[in-house]
C-alpha cells in the first residue's frame, strides 16, 4: 500500500518567508538568537539521529525505557485509533507504541507531523512497509502553527516525544499546550516526554559530547543560513557553547564569535565582535510537579506520570 502522499502544509514559499522573518527579528536582537527549528534540514536531521546515540545524550534511550515498558499500558489507556506525533522526525521510538497498538488492534492511522520533508519522507516510507495495516499520512507543518490541521474525530492521541516541548519559551509552550488542548476533544490524550533537571555534570555533556556531533549540529544552522539566504557564515570561526541555566533551568546553545565578524545575510550586515553569542536553542528540564501545573493550566488532566529507571526523563500521559 505504500505511505499516502504528504500533506504539505508548509511549502518552500512558507519555510523561507519563517526563515528570512526569524533571521530578521533575531539575528539584530540583543542578544541574538535563531530558533532551533532550523536546524533540521536533511544534514540536521542526520545529525541530531547521530546525537541520539551518542554516549553523553542520555534523553532518547531513557525516554525509550519508559517507552518499552509503558507502551502496552498507553495502548490499553487510551484505546486510541488515531496516533499523532508532533514533531516526529524519524519516529523511531514511536515504534514502540505502534507495536503495542498492532497486537492490541484499532489502531487504525498514524499521523506524524515534522518541518523536514526528507526525514517525513524517509519515516513514512519505513513506517508503511512495516505495518503494512496502518494508514499512514505524514504532514509537513510546524507543529506551532498547523494544530489547526490535525485530522479531527475519534480517539485521538497526540504524542509529542523527544522532551521537544523543552525548545520551547515558557510562554510559547503555555500557549502550545492551550493550543494544543483546543485542537482536541474531551477524552483525547496526551503523550509528551519531558527531560527532568538533574546534575549539570550529566546534562551539560549532552549538549557538548566528546566526538564534537553537536557542534556541528549547532554549526549547521549556519550552513542553512548561507545555502537559503545566500548569507556567508563562516562556520568554522564560531564555537560550540553549552550552558546551564540553574535560574531558568535550562540548557542553552549558543554559537560564539571567535574573532570579529561582519556577515551578510539579506539585506543585513551583522557585526559580531570576538567572544558574541548568538544563541541556537533554549532545551529547558522539567520537575515532575511543573510538568502536571502546565499540563492543568492547559486544560489537561495528568493521570500517568513515568520515568526511566534512573529518573532522568519523565513521560506524562494526560487526558483532554
Ligand atoms: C530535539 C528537543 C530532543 O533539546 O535535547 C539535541 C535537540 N539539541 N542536542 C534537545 C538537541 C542538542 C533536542 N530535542
Amino acid at each position: 500500500m505504500g505511505a499516502e502522499p504528504l500533506e504539505i502544509h508548509l511549502d518552500d514559499q512558507d519555510v523561507s518567508r519563517a526563515l528570512r522573518h526569524d533571521v530578521r527579528v533575531g539575528l539584530i536582537a540583543d542578544p541574538r538568537w535563531l530558533p532551533p527549528k532550523w536546524f533540521y534540514d536533511a544534514r540536521g536531521s542526520e545529525l541530531f539521529d547521530e546525537i541520539t546515540r551518542l554516549p553523553e545524550y542520555y534523553p532518547t534511550r531513557a525516554e525509550r525505557a519508559v517507552l518499552e515498558v509503558r507502551a502496552v499500558e498507553i495502548a490499553e489507556l487510551t484505546g486510541a485509533k488515531t496516533l499523532i506525533e508532533l514533531g516526529s522526525g524519524s519516529s523511531e521510538k514511536t515504534r514502540l507504541l505502534l507495536d503495542a497498538f498492532s497486537r492490541r488492534g484499532g489502531l487504525g492511522t498514524f499521523v506524524p507531523l515534522d518541518v523536514s520533508v526528507s526525514a517525513l519522507r524517509a519515516s513514512t516510507a519505513a513506517l508503511a512497509a512495516d505495518y503494512p495495516r496502518l494508514r499512514v499520512r505524514g504532514i509537513v507543518g510546524d507543529f506551532t502553527r498547523h494544530l489547526d490541521r490535525l485530522p479531527t474525530g475519534g480517539a485521538r492521541l497526540v504524542a509529542f516525544l523527544g522532551g521537544t516541548i523543552g525548545n520551547l519559551l515558557p510562554t510559547e509552550r503555555a500557549e502550545f499546550l492551550t493550543r494544543t488542548r483546543a485542537a482536541l476533544e474531551a477524552g483525547d490524550w496526551l503523550l509528551i516526554g519531558t527531560d527532568l533537571v538533574k546534575d549539570p555534570a550529566v546534562l551539560v555533556p549532552a549538549y557538548d559530547d566528546a566526538a564534537g556531533v553537536t557542534a556541528e549540529f549547532n554549526r549547521n544552522v549556519l550552513r542553512v543560513l548561507n545555502r537559503e539566504l545566500g548569507a556567508d557564515f563562516a562556520p568554522e570561526a564560531f564555537a560550540h557553547v553549552a550552558l546551564w541555566d540553574p535560574d531558568r533551568e535550562w540548557i542553552e546553545m549558543r554559537l560564539r564569535a571567535q574573532r570579529p565578524m561582519r556577515v551578510r545575510v539579506l539585506d543585513l550586515e551583522v557585526d559580531f565582535a570576538a567572544g558574541e553569542d548568538l544563541r541556537t536553542e533554549v532545551s529547558a528540564k522539567f520537575r515532575p510537579e511543573g510538568i502536571a501545573a502546565e499540563l492543568t493550566a492547559a486544560g489537561f488532566h495528568p493521570e500517568r506520570f513515568w520515568t526511566d529507571p534512573e529518573g532522568r526523563f519523565g513521560v506524562t500521559l494526560a487526558r483532554a
